[in-house]
């Protein structure tokens, strides 16, 4: 999966550079997908997640279509929301995402909703929010957590902490470096993984998920390292060479292809027919996306309303002008 999650996401950056991606912003997270493959595959059938806006791999380890997922960052019709949507909004329902946000900490209050529809109507499911290390310094995801505490939700908090919000160091804009500690303030079972290891991460996941189901509410904090810049754009002039090349050495994939050929589960032969397998998918899902249609312009105004919506009067007709 965190192989996937790579070459999906090198082929974005390259369909940006091209000027075939809808927007101006595209946000990578080579370094992350120990955090998204890890907690990605411990979540079960059913149940439902919010990203922030580098959620690429997040949706991908819960079973997205690459060929859909490419062609929506590329803005065309066949994506999974048509096109309107772009990296930074996409959303699947039938496969619980209930929408990557721009906002920073903007997804965390609806995993709140879905957990309390599971809980009243007695579904087995978790909700689990996303974001990054920026969200932590949000008001937002206090009141989240402790609503979903008090009320013993099927809710679990993800903080992926990458060491950066934009430009700024989590040290510069965190007055603790300890989350889970807050998460405990709140009443929620709490825990550090190292996001270098999916292993770890999947397993701790694994853990809090099932307490989550239970009703007992829970933050896990991923530790890692975002190795290039904010968005495609961004060359992080603030951070020296020295720290960037140490922390790219803390590379998930690296990490367990090295555990797995030590232990003997995995050959260098699997290993690269695992790569070629991983990027011969995505070189197609690019191909797909990049001669996809766009979408006809007439569409603009369509899903923006339920169609049960009456249509909204236009102003100077309710103003009887
Ligand atoms: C409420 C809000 N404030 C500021 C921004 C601008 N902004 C976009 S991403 C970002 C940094 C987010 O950092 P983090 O939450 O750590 O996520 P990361 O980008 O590291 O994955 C900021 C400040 C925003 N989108 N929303
Ligand atoms: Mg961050």
């Amino acid at each position: 999966m965190m192989v996937r999650i790579r070459s999906f996401e090198e082929r974005v950056g390259e369909l940006f550079l091209k000027g075939n991606s809808a927007g101006t912003m595209l946000h990578l997270s080579m370094g992350e997908e120990g955090a998204a493959a890890g907690v990605g595959l411990a979540m079960r059938e059913g149940d439902s997640f919010t990203t922030h806006h580098r959620g690429h791999g997040i949706f991908l380890a819960r079973g997205a279509d690459p060929n859909r997922m490419m062609a929506e960052i590329a803005g065309r019709e066949a994506g999974y929301c048509r096109g309107k949507g772009g990296s930074m909004h996409i959303a699947d329902m039938s496969l619980g995402h209930l929408g990557a946000n721009a906002i920073v900490g903007g997804g965390i209050p609806a995993v709140v909703g879905a957990a309390l529809s599971y809980k009243t109507l007695g579904k087995k499911n978790v909700s689990v929010a996303f974001f990054g290390d920026g969200a932590m310094q949000q008001g937002i995801l206090y009141e989240a957590m402790n609503l979903a505490a008090l009320w013993n939700l099927p809710a679990m908090f993800v903080c992926i902490n990458n060491q950066y919000g934009m430009g700024t160091r989590v040290d510069h804009s965190s007055s603790s470096k300890s989350f889970p500690v807050r998460a405990k303030a709140f009443g929620l079972e709490a825990d550090l993984a190292d996001g270098v290891d999916a292993e770890e991460v999947n397993a701790k996941a694994g853990v809090l998920l099932e307490a989550a189901r239970d009703g007992h509410t829970s933050f896990l904090e991923i530790s890692c390292y975002r190795f290039y810049g904010h968005a495609r754009k961004d060359k992080s002039p603030y951070r020296s060479e020295e720290e960037e090349a140490a922390g790219r050495k803390r590379d998930p994939i690296a990490f367990l292809a090295k555990r797995m050929l030590a232990a003997g589960s995995l050959s260098d032969e699997a290993l690269a027919a695992l790569n070629q397998r991983a990027d011969a998918e995505m070189d197609a899902a690019q191909r797909f996306a990049e001669e996809a249609p766009l979408p006809a312009l007439g569409s603009m105004f369509e899903d923006v309303y339920h169609p049960s919506t009456p249509k909204p009067i236009p102003n100077a007709e309710r103003l009887s002008l």
